[in-house]
């Protein structure tokens, strides 16, 4: 079943167990489960436990590291699933995402970048380490209906602010729609930046760039 699934590629993540992760996602596919709820209920669950427990010191970087590996490995066996889902959906406009200036963490925001995809929206993918005025100047260059930042440290979600801040003065920030997302960021936080989305997760995220058109 469904929960049974996920909890095996939960603990195949937590195992830093590559072979075992794309095995679930291969059995996922072969049985017609959800790949969706597999990969946020099974794939990120586990990637958020190993999270936590380098948080508390249990674990160590090379874990975080290889925990990492696994779960883009089975991303990777069930994008083309997800893309074939996708494939009927006709075009609802460009959204440009990337990961902010000094951050690198890419695997949340490839997530939500290919569910957009899936939805039927074109995406500019800008990468990671993405400086400000690049989201800016993609915004000019692109005319996208949104851009989303991806921020998973305390320390570079406060540069999200300054890109509500540069379009303001770049005179775009009333062409396109501004979404944040990222473990530290809240719809608190995008409140008090000025970020017309907050998106918890790639669903979310679809359901509400969707609202959008
Ligand atoms: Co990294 N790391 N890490 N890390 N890392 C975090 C983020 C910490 C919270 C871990 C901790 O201490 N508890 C922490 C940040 C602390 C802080 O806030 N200050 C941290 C640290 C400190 C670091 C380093 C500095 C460690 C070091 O070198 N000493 C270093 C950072 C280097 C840098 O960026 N300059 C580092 C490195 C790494 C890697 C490379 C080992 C690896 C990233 C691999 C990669 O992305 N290619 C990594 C990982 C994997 C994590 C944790 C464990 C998981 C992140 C993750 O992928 N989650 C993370 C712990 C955590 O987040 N709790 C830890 C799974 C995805 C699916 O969830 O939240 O990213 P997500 O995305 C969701 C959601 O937020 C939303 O949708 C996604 C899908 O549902 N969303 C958006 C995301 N972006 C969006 C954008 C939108 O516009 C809309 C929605």
């Amino acid at each position: 079943t469904q929960d049974e699934i996920n909890a095996k590629a939960k603990a195949a993540v937590m195992d830093f167990d590559d072979e075992a992760v794309e095995e679930v996602c291969e059995e996922a596919i072969g049985a017609g489960v959800d790949v969706v709820s597999l990969i946020q209920d099974g794939l990120t669950a586990g990637m958020n436990e190993v999270g936590d427990q380098f948080e508390q010191g249990t674990l160590f970087l090379p874990h975080v590291i290889a925990a990492s590996e696994a779960m883009s490995g089975g991303v990777a066996v069930l994008t083309p699933i997800l893309e074939k889902q996708g494939a009927a959906t006709e075009s609802k406009g460009k959204i440009a995402i990337g990961t902010i200036e000094g951050d690198i963490h890419t695997i949340g925001k490839d997530i939500v970048a290919t569910m957009l995809k899936i939805a039927g929206f074109n995406i500019i993918d800008l990468g990671r380490d993405v400086p400000v005025a690049d989201y800016v100047a993609a915004v000019k260059e692109h005319q996208p209906i949104a851009v989303g930042s991806s921020a998973l440290m305390t320390t570079t979600m406060v540069l999200q602010m300054q890109i509500e801040e540069q379009l303001k003065e770049a005179g775009l920030r009333d062409s396109v729609k501004t979404m944040v997302g990222g473990a530290p960021v809240t719809q608190d936080w995008a409140d008090r930046i000025g970020a017309d989305i907050y998106a918890e997760n790639a669903n979310d995220a679809v359901v509400k760039c969707k609202a959008l058109v």
